[in-house]
């Protein structure tokens, strides 16, 4: 059974715990004090972050590789899609995240012009999302989980509205019927 090194209020581990709750996994979770890391905690990673997985003595950080790493170890139910466009597609939005997150943490520090910057990516999501219903392409997967948590973080810690982007809340309302990010959600509510 894995263990997932966790946070409940990072982002990228919300990566890994969407990724798991998503392949059925059963995995033991050791949360992390963020504010006062153990020291072993570089052991694991040596940048001290999390997430990371552990799986048979097996430890992975970084919550990317950790999302394609349970794609190839659980390949059921999919989360890439069949075709390799789409898959390159997904992979393209995780390799790019930065755009979005850099803007988010910005806002999170109160910097001047944070807010535009972040509409900007919001825009860029939904034009993104008006053309076709998941970042991914046809389907749901890797991509999506890649981005929902710094969206749903945006909406309901940072009071950013998404009603200026229809698509971007048609999707958000679709992954919510999706029980591994309605407990994200719940989860951020908790925060
Ligand atoms: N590139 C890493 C980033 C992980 C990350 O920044 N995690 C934060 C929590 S959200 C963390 O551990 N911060 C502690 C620190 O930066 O010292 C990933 O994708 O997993």
């Amino acid at each position: 059974m894995p263990t997932l090194y966790d946070a409940a209020r990072c982002p990228y581990c919300a990566r890994a715990r969407i990724a798991l709750a998503e392949k059925g996994l059963e995995y033991d979770v050791l949360e992390i004090d963020l504010s006062d890391r153990p020291q072993w905690i570089y052991e694991k990673n040596s940048t001290g972050r999390v997430p990371v997985v552990e799986e048979e003595a097996w430890v992975l950080p970084e919550s990317a590789v950790i999302m394609e790493y349970l794609e190839e170890r659980y390949p059921e139910p999919a989360l890439l899609a069949a075709d390799p466009s789409d898959r390159a597609l997904a992979r393209l939005w995780i390799f790019r995240h930065d755009d979005f997150t850099k803007p988010y943490y910005a806002l999170r520090r109160g910097e001047d012009g944070a807010a535009g910057r972040l509409d900007e990516q919001l825009a860029r999501l939904d034009a993104a999302l008006a053309a076709r219903p998941w970042l991914g392409g046809a389907e749901y997967g890797l991509a999506d989980i890649a981005y929902v948590p710094w969206v749903l973080r945006a909406r309901d810690m940072l009071g950013v509205s998404l009603e200026r982007y229809p698509a971007v809340g048609a999707w958000v309302e679709a992954l919510l019927a999706r029980p591994a990010v309605a407990a994200e959600a719940e989860l951020v509510a908790a925060l």
